[in-house]
């Protein structure tokens, strides 16, 4: 049957190769922090300055990253696929996918380079590091500022768009993500009870890597540029 609708679900694993750390590898970030201190909104609420700290960090790391071939490959299929949709959601707060020209991306998890206010729920672009002495430009408070990101026991965003472009896939396709966290590891059953073609792509089988249909294992900069070649030659888009 013809590919037409290609699902792709990407984690940290994409970005490793950009100098971003991944979360559950050796030398990852939950290695180093405590998952409950610095992304769970009761740790925001016992410590909201060091939570801030947490997310200025990484926010800073961003500033010099670039995207890798992995993001590359995953635009140019977005551009020059003509047999359907590419929806493309990540649980990455980093902007790699749009630096590398991929378009309307769903971020469930939320932008890093983004702040939310915590009392109007005003949205904007975080161009500094975050405090609680920052004023809402929208509602005037102050200290309500936090990071635009969907910390554990916070729903994530954008649920009824994915799940509708996930109805409408003909293959889900999981790259660089170690399958732990819902609901995003929970996508690849919906897609096998839907009887579509799943795919994962990962340095190394994840955690649920006997629910994919096909795998190909090897860092993302290489696995995903040789995936998305095959499925454009497949398609005859070369
Ligand atoms: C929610 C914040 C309710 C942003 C993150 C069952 C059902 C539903 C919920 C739950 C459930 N069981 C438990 C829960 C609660 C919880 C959860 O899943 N807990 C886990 C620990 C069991 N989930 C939640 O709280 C979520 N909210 O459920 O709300 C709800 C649900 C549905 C509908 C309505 C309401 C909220 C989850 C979001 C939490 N926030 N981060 C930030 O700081 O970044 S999650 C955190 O983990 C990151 O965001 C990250 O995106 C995410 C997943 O990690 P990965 O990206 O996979 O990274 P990891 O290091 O684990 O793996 C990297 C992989 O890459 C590895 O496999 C590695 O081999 C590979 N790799 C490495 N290098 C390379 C590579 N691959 C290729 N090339 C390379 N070079």
């Amino acid at each position: 049957m013809q590919t037409r609708n290609i699902f792709i679900l990407t984690g940290s694993g994409i970005s490793a190769e950009s100098g971003l750390s991944t979360f559950r590898d050796k030398d990852g970030l939950w290695a180093k922090y405590n998952i409950a201190d610095v992304a769970s909104i009761e740790g925001y609420q016992r410590d909201p300055r060091g939570v801030l700290d947490f997310y200025n960090v990484r926010r800073a790391n961003l500033v010099g990253a670039r995207p890798n071939a992995a993001h590359l490959a995953l635009a140019e299929l977005g551009a020059r696929w003509r047999h359907g949709v590419v929806t493309l959601v990540t649980q990455n707060i980093d902007n790699l996918h749009e630096l590398a020209g991929f378009r309307n991306v769903i971020h469930m998890h939320g932008e890093l380079n983004k702040m939310r206010c915590g009392d109007c729920g005003d949205v904007r672009l975080a161009d500094d590091d975050l405090t609680l002495e920052l004023v809402c430009c929208a509602c005037g408070n102050i200290g309500g500022l936090r990071p635009h990101v969907v910390w554990f026991g916070e729903i994530p965003l954008e649920m009824d768009t994915i799940y509708e472009a996930l109805a409408r896939a003909d293959m889900f396709v999981s790259i660089g993500t170690s399958g732990a966290v819902y609901p995003a590891a929970g996508f690849v059953q919906a897609a096998q009870e839907a009887g579509i073609k799943t795919v994962e792509i990962n340095l190394e089988p994840s955690e649920n890597a006997d629910m994919f249909d096909i795998a190909h294992y090897g860092k993302a900069s290489e696995a995903v540029p040789a995936w998305v070649g095959e499925i454009l030659r497949g398609a005859g888009a070369v």
